[in-house]
């Protein structure tokens, strides 16, 4: 049966890597994303690198980038999954080391709480590793928890915990 096609939705999603070639993969994870029916990548920011928050790891390159959708947010979420499974994500550890962490950031301006998902992104917030990127390309969205812009967030942000931008966005 075919389905009824969702409105499209702005998107913002993080992604994260600290096992492997992390650059290349975050960049192939987004020509990934973007061949998928329903997913067009519209912009993406630096990429940073990041001191590790929970286990002992590596540090990890993350960003953020702004995806155009027409899918719902579960079937988004398995879209991210996929992708990042094809990228040889394995899980072992909550925030233990991984070679790809795609998680959805933002969805225009829904709040969702299911069992699989949870947007805004919980700790979205309290992340510079998240809000430094997506107060590059999303800095006037504003986050259905608080009412505040992702700008605003990122400035009230106590310390930028070891985040420091590597190269320009695209
Ligand atoms: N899930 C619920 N809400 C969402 C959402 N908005 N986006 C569920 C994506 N997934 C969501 O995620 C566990 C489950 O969360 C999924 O099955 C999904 O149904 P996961 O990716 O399997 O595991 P995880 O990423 O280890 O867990 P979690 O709790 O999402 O971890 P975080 O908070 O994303 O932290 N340090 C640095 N410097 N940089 C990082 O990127 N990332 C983490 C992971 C830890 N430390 C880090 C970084
Ligand atoms: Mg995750």
């Amino acid at each position: 049966m075919a389905t009824t096609p969702e409105p499209l939705q702005q998107v913002a999603i993080a992604l994260g890597s600290n096992l492997g070639a992390s650059r290349t993969t975050l960049d192939e994870a987004l020509e990934a994303l973007d061949r998928n029916e329903g997913v067009r990548v519209i912009r993406r920011s630096s990429w940073y690198r990041s001191a590790p928050i929970g286990p002992v790891q590596p540090d990890y390159v993350n960003g953020c980038a702004l995806l155009e959708v027409s899918l719902a947010p579960e079937a988004l979420l398995d879209v991210l999954q996929a992708t990042e499974n094809r990228f040889g994500r394995v899980r072992a550890e909550r925030w233990g080391p991984r070679t790809l962490d795609l998680d959805l950031i933002l969805y225009g301006a829904q709040r969702i709480a299911t069992e699989r998902l949870e947007v805004p992104h919980p700790r979205m917030a309290e992340r510079a590793f998240v809000l430094l990127p997506l107060a590059e390309i999303a800095a006037e969205w504003i986050d259905p928890v608080s009412g505040r812009p992702v700008a605003e967030l990122a400035a009230a942000l106590s310390d930028h915990g070891g985040v420091e931008r590597l190269e320009e966005g695209a």
